[in-house]
């Protein structure tokens, strides 16, 4: 009995040693996170205070108004008057798809814009160029480009 207490003593004894090593550590792991939790925060908040400027675009509703027949789906205004680099910019705030494409074939064709979805185009010519919706042909606007 005598002999395994004493085992028992003498194993727990060195297990200690390494302990006084420990303390120096705390330290250095509380410095680092403050400091990188502080700087991207305010990095993002400059960014948003640029965007503001595509508001200025003139803006055509491409519009299906509640209700009604197809027939009646029209772009609004159906007229837009802009000088020779001025963006404009067409929100489809309908339910379908719908295109905006220059009667001529060549001086615009968005594709199709889906609902929601906007196209933009900025003119580098002037001229009247009359525009329709290619899925619904009965669709018609102009767009008057100044130099
Ligand atoms: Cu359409």
């Amino acid at each position: 009995m005598l002999a395994s207490t004493t085992l028992i003593v003498t194993a727990c004894a060195p297990s200690r040693l390494p302990s006084p090593t420990t303390p120096p550590r705390a330290t250095v792991i509380e410095a680092p996170s403050p400091l990188a939790s502080a700087a991207p925060t305010g990095v993002p908040v400059a960014q948003p205070s640029v965007s503001p400027a595509p508001a200025a675009w003139p803006e055509v509703k491409i519009v299906e108004p509640p209700f009604r027949q197809p027939q009646e789906w029209t772009y609004a205004p159906a007229e837009v008057s802009v000088k020779v680099g001025t963006t404009v910019v067409w929100n489809n705030t309908g339910a379908v798809a719908h295109t905006v494409t220059a009667d001529d074939g060549q001086a615009f064709d968005s594709g199709t814009i889906d609902p929601k979805a906007t196209y933009t185009f900025t003119p580098k010519v002037a001229g009247t160029f009359a525009y329709h919706c290619t899925f619904h042909p009965w669709m018609k606007a102009t767009l008057v480009v100044s130099s």
